[in-house]
């Protein structure tokens, strides 16, 4: 199986998680793109009323198969959000933010009941770290965010030429082991001028279905 196709099968092994789910929160990326076609596919978009989007590809992609976008203030919290990961610990924390939408992705993961992350086996790992950390900050924290991380032990790379959703800039941080997610994920929180970081630790995911050659695994 490629990826890809493992990516479909994970995308949809979620649709049962969205039964009698009227409005749902949508996460961002190609495994995510798949679960959305799969509405589409399974006919599913008639019983859903509206989805609240992690970025403006998705929203984009939501609108073209006839499903109302809204906005989190209007919808109130979600019964259940389904989304992708770069990365997935054995406690289901999660590194996310390849796809650059990871602020609002964490936000609607806050506002949800359920959060069931769809990923192939390749973005299991034991410890996090190997994926490129992503970091949103404004523009001008840029370099003093990334002398932060230095003194962290990260290798901070700027992603030239992206801007986020939200006006902002990404610091992908290599080389840093993860050991201990929820302390440094609240550490680079708590640096002025970052919007957030990608670590899905003291919110990580509720479901993790992984899909492998044997099957579709839960986690
Ligand atoms: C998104 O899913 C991002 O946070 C993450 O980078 C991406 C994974 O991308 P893909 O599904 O394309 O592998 O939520």
């Amino acid at each position: 199986m490629t990826q890809d196709e493992s990516k479909r099968k994970a995308a949809e092994a979620a649709l049962p998680y969205i039964k009698d789910v009227s409005i749902l929160g949508v996460g961002t990326g190609s495994t995510v793109n798949h679960f959305i076609d799969c509405l589409a596919d399974f006919n599913l978009t008639k019983d859903i009323q509206g989805a609240v989007s992690s970025s403006i590809a998705t929203t984009e992609r939501l609108k073209k198969i006839g499903i109302p976008v809204m906005e989190l203030s209007e919808s109130g919290n979600l019964d259940v959000y389904v989304d992708g990961a770069d990365e997935v610990n054995p406690l289901k924390q999660l590194i996310k933010g390849g796809g650059g939408a990871l602020t609002r992705e964490k936000i609607i993961a806050g506002a949800s009941k359920q959060f069931v992350c769809i990923v192939d086996e390749s973005k299991v790992v034991k410890v996090l770290g190997s994926f490129p950390l992503p970091i949103e900050v404004i523009p001008m924290a840029r370099s003093y965010v990334a002398r932060e991380v230095v003194k962290l032990g990260g290798q901070p790379v700027w992603r030239e030429n992206y801007i986020t959703d939200n006006g902002c800039e990404i610091i992908d941080v290599h080389n840093m082991e993860i050991a201990e997610p929820l302390a440094l994920e609240r550490l680079i929180n708590n640096l002025a001028g970052v919007v957030s970081v990608g670590i899905f630790g003291l919110r990580p995911a509720d479901v993790v279905l992984i899909a492998k050659e044997s099957g579709v695994e839960t986690m």
